[in-house]
């Protein structure tokens, strides 16, 4: 496997941190014995997270408003994975990418599998767009794409999203996530159940199309582009298509995508109760689909959907497992030092909802005792686990400080002068 940022430098970082990290892990370990708490289980279990890093999120994202490129921004699908390689040598918490088509539509499909190989990365779900037009498209989707009026726009998205299912075939992805902008900006615009039966026609035909082992991922959003009626706006009308479809449909949670002071892990509960949730997109907002960094606005949130994760994992075993991943724009920091961040406060999260000691909770819960039950969910979130990830970290060869060690190895300016800025450059945009 080849490493983006030389070994020998990561080790050189490690080893500066090593003793200051021995120190915070071994008084983090006792502490953690004195609540019966195994500090060896959580750093083993911290080693089997990991979420998705989506292709688009390594360029810099931008606003309705304007975008403000960064330098060495990737130009390409493959300059693409070298970031993500470098994600993940130091965190060594995102061993797989999330493509977009046709963003990053490869010319030969073996080629890109074989360059995210040799960085040691994967592929996770893939992700269709029929939210805008590509250059030489026969169909407009100016008025919707799956739920479009003109039986051609919807046969020209449906064929969009097989072709994706095919390219993630040979790519080895097993999941397609569909997100789609259609709905109405005026009252009268759109009959409100003829969209949502339009859709449900043309993703009859998508899922047609998945192969046994795959899974079609239902992406809602409450609003935007559509301003006063989204389609699939909410989860519960997510998960009535995914209950429409057949079991190889479910849904997609993207935090960034509800009402502010929604409810999420609730809504994360119903869902892993019926069996319909799929994965996440991660990122963190104020007001809207702000699409801001993991756990930079409200990380007890985080750690709230997390603790219902738990839940369910207790609940429902092995079988249960959905899939993560980060879906963030970044406007104002270097996108690998923001996806990095961002992987980590998920792990942390991860690993604070299984420091929540789940019988005192349910006894708590039994025999009302309300303060204590909130106050078990507190202790666990206020725990610093900050130990627990860099030694996950440095066992696995990644770095004890991932920002630290990216900002000393100078890859930034090092692809600062290997990619001069191109006009028409691969997308980079928001979802
Ligand atoms: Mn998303």
């Amino acid at each position: 496997m080849t490493t983006v940022i030389d070994a020998a430098l990561v080790a050189e970082h490690n080893a500066k941190l090593a003793s200051d990290l021995k120190a915070d892990y071994e008084a983090l370990g006792g502490m953690l014995a004195r609540r019966g708490v195994d500090i060896e289980e959580l750093t083993s279990l911290a080693q089997t997270f990991a979420v998705a890093v989506p292709s688009w999120g390594v360029g810099t994202g931008g606003t309705r408003f304007a975008r403000f490129p960064g330098r060495g921004e990737p130009r390409n699908v493959f300059e693409k994975l070298d970031d993500c390689g470098v994600i993940n040598q130091l965190t060594k918490a995102t061993p797989t990418v999330s493509l977009h088509f046709p963003w990053d539509r490869p010319s030969d499909a073996r080629e890109l599998r074989e360059a995210a190989s040799a960085l040691g990365l994967g592929f996770d779900a893939v992700n269709s767009n029929t939210f805008q037009d590509q250059a030489g498209q026969e169909q407009t989707y100016k008025f919707g794409s799956l739920t479009a009026n003109s039986r051609e726009v919807r046969a020209q998205a449906i064929a969009h999203n097989i072709d994706c299912i095919e390219l993630g075939k040979s790519l080895g992805s097993q999941s397609l996530t569909v997100w789609v902008g259609d709905g109405a900006n005026f009252p009268g615009q759109s009959n409100l159940r003829g969209a949502l039966e339009r859709y449900l026609e043309s993703m009859r035909e998508i899922y047609a199309a998945l192969p046994d082992d795959w899974t079609v991922m239902i992406e809602h959003k409450l609003f935007e582009p559509a301003f006063y009626a989204t389609t699939i706006a909410d989860w519960g009308t997510s998960f009535a298509c995914a209950q429409a479809l057949g079991p190889k449909a479910k849904c997609l949670v993207d935090l960034g995508h509800h009402a502010p002071n929604t409810n999420i892990e609730m809504i994360v509960a119903r869902l892993a109760q019926f069996g319909k949730l799929g994965g996440f997109h991660f990122n963190d907002s104020k007001y809207g689909d702000d699409d801001l960094d993991s756990g930079s606005i409200n990380p007890f949130q985080l750690f709230l959907v997390f603790n219902e994760l738990a839940d369910a994992a207790q609940r429902d075993g092995a079988g249960f497992k959905p899939s993560y991943m980060l879906d963030q724009s970044h406007n104002v920091t270097d996108p690998v030092e923001s996806l990095m961040s961002s992987a980590v406060e998920v792990q942390r999260a991860f690993v604070q909802a299984a420091l929540v000691d789940r019988a005192a909770l349910a006894g708590f819960q039994e025999s009302n005792d309300v303060l204590q039950a909130a106050q078990t969910l507190k202790q666990a979130y206020r725990t610093d686990v900050s130990a627990i990830l860099a030694m996950a970290r440095v066992r696995a060869g990644g770095a004890a400080d991932p920002v630290r060690c990216y900002r000393a190895s100078g890859y930034r300016d090092r692809v600062a002068a290997a990619r001069p800025p191109k006009a028409g450059a691969s997308g980079s945009g928001i979802v």
